[in-house]
């Protein structure tokens, strides 16, 4: 069907028409888009029977990526392009008078991840099955994606996201392959044979009904699964309210990450989180069952990986499923668990690390709990020996401690490999934050830096820049991404400068198309386009952004001969809903925007811009119209960061602090292009122990800060007068945690320097092709095939063309 333009066309309007019950002349766009929708499905599903007979036929180890978050963004156009039927598809449609951006535009983004952590796990997809290996995800189908975020007044409203409203055409639900979960209920135990056997008498099930979606890679036939759990009533409830236990059992899959900040909301998390992994670990097992009979030799052909500490239930519920329903005994059952999970650590920060009261855990998973209860016995058992008498190291180190579950510590006992995100944040966890750790399992630590499928982001999202690329230095790169490095030689080619300088101008013309459709407000494509998009957060330090434009606000209003290069200033941010500093910041944000936009004489140089509802599409359309990249977090606080690589890929330049990933990118592309600021890690972490630093005297000393810290108070903006308040006392009176004042004069002065930079276009644009160049160590290919090799040791599918 899709051989030839007019064999496609044909089949295209029979099965528009057979679909719609419309001629196709009276046909919708989303008519049209269903039907190509799946159209497409079919056509990958061929591929997809066959890899799955391959990986079953030849025995293959197989790895499960296990999160409670995948931020897959729109499928549409990222699988014509992967099956190679882009250009058939575009040309029919041209020919037929249909826009394929227009149908794209009807498909609602699967936003089932809040940031990066979900992000990053979509990239992995993508490349486990653009480099033919035999891995699948395993995750939640929630019915209500990350929330949509409208501005109103400049502060964000929540509103429940629909992407299932009309249907997801890429998604099969396979009703044939749902497993039964219990919950609640409590543990007897019988001797049988000798043989002490527990029994979970009273549970509470859920049905766990799978829809897989196919994930096709890049042109080589290799389509793996992501398989997204649904719960639905079980056929047998033992309730007696049936409509209570319906609507009780529909809302665990019903909202990505639902408040946990009360009991309720604890127990719905908790909910997901043993959902995901026992309706996994069952469906993985029921696979593998179809080649081994025993589960003896599970670890050498299925390997399965935790993303952060979200799914570590995975542990004790795989323990559990070979010692109950397989008969193991506890140290066989123990080993082949450890050797079976590998985990990811993606955060340091101590309020994200996930622990579960006793009293919401026991209740809910009573065997779960009692198999805890073992691995730290256990544990503390074995530090007993090592450490004797050290009772407050056992402490430190213990699974269950003040009434408490560490839902790391058992990730880090129960798995074989600790992996972090980028060398820094590896580096901090060793020494810094799992010391005792370390030291008792040196050889589990080590290091995956993060990346981005170039596919989506570069490929897919900046058309003329790949085509630019492929016509200097071939197609090689898309399969090679490291062959972008190739571009180096065209360093000193002015023409090859023109021409990149050209792609961004007709990307920053885009986005501004579609600023100005949205907002209104018209923007300069000539201006930089300063950029900062990632979740709102205090440590990424969207203030210190925010500050120094309101600086620049005061230096044009003081001084008529300051001049500087014209800038936009654009930022795209969501705040979690209970985050109220973080909402303060975005109101910030948009009361600066509209000040500085207002204002004629600033407006000359600068203006502001707060994109609302960011998310995978937009970012697609952003990262390729940056100049400049923000990536500003206190140093030692961003794991990694990935949208510091998604900029650099698309030719913008980082100004960023040595944190995370950013570090790396330093070392690959050198001091000339990136602009580092700011304190480093090791300078954060040392004050951060002495108590940090007294932010008052940067108040009371630096003149420009206290001009724009007052200014949040003194009614400069025409807001209520306590409006800002919150973020004053944030920086002074609780002494700035995230040492926005102390890097201030450093952002400041970099800023400048980014400033100069820009007026040597043939300079700038030779470091935007540096950052290009370089860029291909962060494409996500080379991360997933580090896993494979040193983490999950699976091997590629021969089928590989
Ligand atoms: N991260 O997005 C999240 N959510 C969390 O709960 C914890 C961490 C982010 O993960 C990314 C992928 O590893 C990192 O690049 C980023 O630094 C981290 O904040």
């Amino acid at each position: 069907m899709f051989s030839s333009n007019e064999q496609f066309k044909q089949e295209f309007i029979d099965r528009v028409e057979r679909m719609s019950g419309k001629s196709f002349a009276d046909s919708s766009e989303r008519d049209q888009y269903q039907a190509l929708g799946n159209m497409v499905r079919e056509f990958a599903s061929q591929n997809w029977i066959s890899t799955n007979e391959q990986y079953r036929y030849s025995g293959t180890k197989q790895v499960y990526y296990l999160s409670i978050e995948f931020l897959l963004g729109r499928l549409l156009k990222h699988n014509l392009l992967n099956l190679g039927i882009e250009k058939i598809v575009e040309e029919s449609f041209t020919e037929l008078g249909i826009s394929l951006d227009a149908i794209e535009e009807l498909e609602a983004d699967a936003a089932l991840g809040n940031g990066g952590l979900g992000r990053l796990a979509a990239c992995f997809l993508d490349s486990l099955a653009s480099l033919g290996l035999p891995g699948h995800g395993c995750g939640i189908r929630y019915k209500h994606g990350l929330f949509e975020q409208k501005i109103v007044n400049g502060y964000q409203v929540e509103l429940p996201e629909h992407w299932l409203r009309n249907g997801h055409v890429w998604e099969v639900r396979k009703l044939d392959h749902a497993v039964e979960i219990p919950f609640w209920g409590h543990i007897e135990s019988t001797m049988e044979n000798g043989r002490l056997v527990f029994h979970h008498v009273n549970a509470e099930r859920i049905t766990a009904v799978p829809y897989d979606m196919p994930v096709v890679g890049y042109k080589n036939k290799t389509v793996n699964t992501l398989r997204l759990w649904n719960a639905e009533p079980s056929a047998y409830p033992i309730h007696k309210d049936i409509l209570k236990y319906k609507r009780e059992t529909e809302s665990v899959s019903e909202f990505l990450y639902p408040d946990d900040t009360h009991d309720e909301g604890k127990i719905l998390r908790l909910k997901q989180q043993y959902f995901l992994v026992s309706a996994s670990i069952r469906s993985i097992v029921r696979s593998y069952r179809k080649q081994h009979i025993s589960l003896q030799h599970f670890h050498e052909h299925v390997s399965i990986h935790i993303n952060d500490t979200h799914p570590v239930l995975a542990i004790p519920e795989l323990l559990r499923f070979l010692i109950d329903e397989e008969g193991y005994g506890w140290d066989e059952a123990w080993e082949i668990t450890t050797k079976t999970i590998s985990y990811t650590n993606h955060t340091t920060l101590s309020e994200a690390l996930e622990r579960w009261p006793i009293r919401i855990f026991q209740p809910l998973l009573p065997r779960i709990y009692l198999i805890v209860e073992e691995i730290n016995r256990r544990f503390c058992n074995e530090l007993w020996e090592r450490y004797p008498g050290d009772w407050k190291r056992i402490e430190n180190m213990a699974i269950i401690a003040n009434e408490e579950v560490k839902m790391a510590h058992l990730a880090l006992v129960g798995s074989h490999s600790v992996n972090g995100v980028a060398q820094i944040h590896t580096e901090i966890l060793k020494q810094r934050e799992m010391p005792l750790f370390y030291e008792v399992f040196p050889n589990k630590f080590n290091n995956k830096t993060n990346g981005i499928t170039h596919r989506r982001w570069l490929l897919k999202s900046n058309p003329q820049l790949a085509s630019l690329i492929s016509e200097a230095i071939s197609d090689e790169w898309i399969a090679k991404p490291e062959k972008l490095e190739l571009l180096m030689e065209y360093q000193d080619d002015s023409l090859f400068l023109e021409q990149l300088s050209k792609v961004k101008e007709r990307n920053k013309h885009k986005l501004v198309e579609t600023i100005t459709a949205k907002t209104g407000i018209a923007l300069d494509p000539t201006s930089i386009f300063d950029i900062q998009v990632k979740r709102l957060h205090a440590y990424k330090r969207q203030l210190l952004n925010v500050l120094h434009i309101m600086h620049l606000y005061n230096r044009i209003k003081e001084d008529s001969s300051f001049s500087i290069t014209p800038r936009t200033f654009i930022f795209g941010a969501k705040a979690s809903p209970g985050y109220y500093f973080a909402k303060k910041v975005i109101k910030l944000i948009n009361t600066v925007a509209k000040k500085v936009n207002e204002d004629s004489e600033v407006s000359k140089y600068i203006r502001v811009i707060f994109l609302e509802n960011y998310r995978v599409s937009l970012a697609e359309e952003i990262f390729p119209a940056a100049d400049v990249s923000e990536q500003i977090s206190t140093a030692s606080k961003e794991a990694s960061g990935t949208g510091n690589m998604k900029f650099m890929m698309n030719g913008a330049i980082t100004l960023g602090t040595m944190d995370g990933a950013n570090v790396e990118i330093f070392e690959r592309v050198g001091n000339e292009n990136i602009f580092t600021f700011g304190l480093s890690a090791d300078d954060v972490l040392r004050l951060q122990k002495q108590g940090g630093y007294r932010a008052m005297e940067y108040y009371q000393h630096d003149r420009r800060i206290r001009k724009v810290l007052d200014q949040l108070v003194n009614g400069f903006f025409s807001e209520e007068q306590n409006e800002f308040e919150a973020i004053f006392d944030s920086l002074v009176a609780h002494n700035d945690q995230y040492f926005v004042l102390r890097d201030f004069s450093s952002y400041v002065d970099v800023q400048s320097k980014v400033n100069e930079a820009y007026r040597n276009q043939n300079e700038w644009w030779k470091k935007s092709l540096v950052n290009i160049a370089k860029s291909g160590h962060f494409s996500s290919d080379r991360t997933i095939q580090q896993y494979a090799n040193e983490i999950w040791r699976i091997r590629s599918n021969s089928n590989v063309l």
